[in-house]
């Protein structure tokens, strides 16, 4: 039964039917599935399968982009479910995909994690500027920026965020994290980012880490 609803949602969610993805990431709820796995094995794995179809040029870039509609439309259905926030914030951040990368789907999942591992985060979109992630830290007073990007000639806006804090003096005043797909531990070493994190789970994980020991 589980395995059903689970599978049929992986398959609606690669059509990109957002109506059906929503209906059955409720139903799936309600039966009491885990919304881990909901979220992995329904979302993600939709989502992964596209992946592949759109690199073999077996799916374009109107496909994906259903799917991608109907991925965040069932990841706001579980948000609730996946988020636990507590009262006092634990820290601020601000996050955002970076300029020229119109990638969203990674960034909410480090974003819906961020929030439940008890911080107060600022979402700022996709295609962000440097001028607009610092102005937006500086506003918040935020302890954390984080980056994502999906396309490799987005990843060097990264280091143009890094680069404008050192220019403007800011750069100790906050901890910066980067991630996304074509991103590494070596390229966040390169630019002077603070944390690489390959997935949200352990982004939010980190950046809890790294709160505490500023704060201690
Ligand atoms: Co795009 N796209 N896309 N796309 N797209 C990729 C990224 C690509 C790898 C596909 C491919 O060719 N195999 C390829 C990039 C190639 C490259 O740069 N080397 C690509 C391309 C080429 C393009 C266009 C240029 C296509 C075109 O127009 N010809 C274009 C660019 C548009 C632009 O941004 N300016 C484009 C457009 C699109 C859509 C709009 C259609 C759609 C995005 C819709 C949306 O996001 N709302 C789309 C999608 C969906 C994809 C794929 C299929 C899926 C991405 C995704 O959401 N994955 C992708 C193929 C792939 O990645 N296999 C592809 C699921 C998501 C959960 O994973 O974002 O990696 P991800 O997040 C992970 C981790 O990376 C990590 O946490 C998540 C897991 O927990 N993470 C962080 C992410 N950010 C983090 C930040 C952190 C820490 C961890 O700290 C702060």
């Amino acid at each position: 039964m589980a395995e059903a609803i689970i599978e049929e949602i992986c398959d609606f969610l690669q059509k990109g039917r957002a109506k059906n993805v929503k209906k059955l990431v409720e139903e799936a709820l309600e039966q009491g599935i885990d919304p881990k796995v909901i979220l992995n094995d329904g979302l993600l794995n939709g989502m992964m399968i596209v992946g592949g179809k759109f690199k073999r040029n077996e799916v374009f870039v109107p496909e994906v982009l259903v799917a991608a509609r109907a991925m965040n439309v069932g990841l706001s259905i579980l948000e609730p479910r996946l988020v636990e926030v507590g009262n006092e914030p634990i820290g601020k951040a601000v996050i955002g995909t970076v300029k020229g990368d119109l990638h969203d789907i990674g960034k909410n999942l480090v974003a819906m994690m961020m929030k439940g591992a008890g911080f107060e985060v600022h979402d700022l979109g996709t295609d962000v500027d440097a001028e607009t992630f610092i102005a937006k830290a500086q506003e918040v007073g935020a302890d954390v920026i984080c980056m994502s990007a999906l396309l490799t000639t987005t990843m060097p806006n990264m280091q143009t965020v890094v680069d404008t804090l050192k220019e403007k003096g800011l750069r100790d005043q906050f901890i910066v994290m980067v991630g996304g797909a074509p991103v590494n531990e070596s390229f966040a070493e390169q630019i002077g980012a603070d944390y690489y994190t390959a997935d949200a789970a352990t982004a939010a994980e980190t950046a809890k880490t790294a709160v505490e020991a500023k704060v201690a």
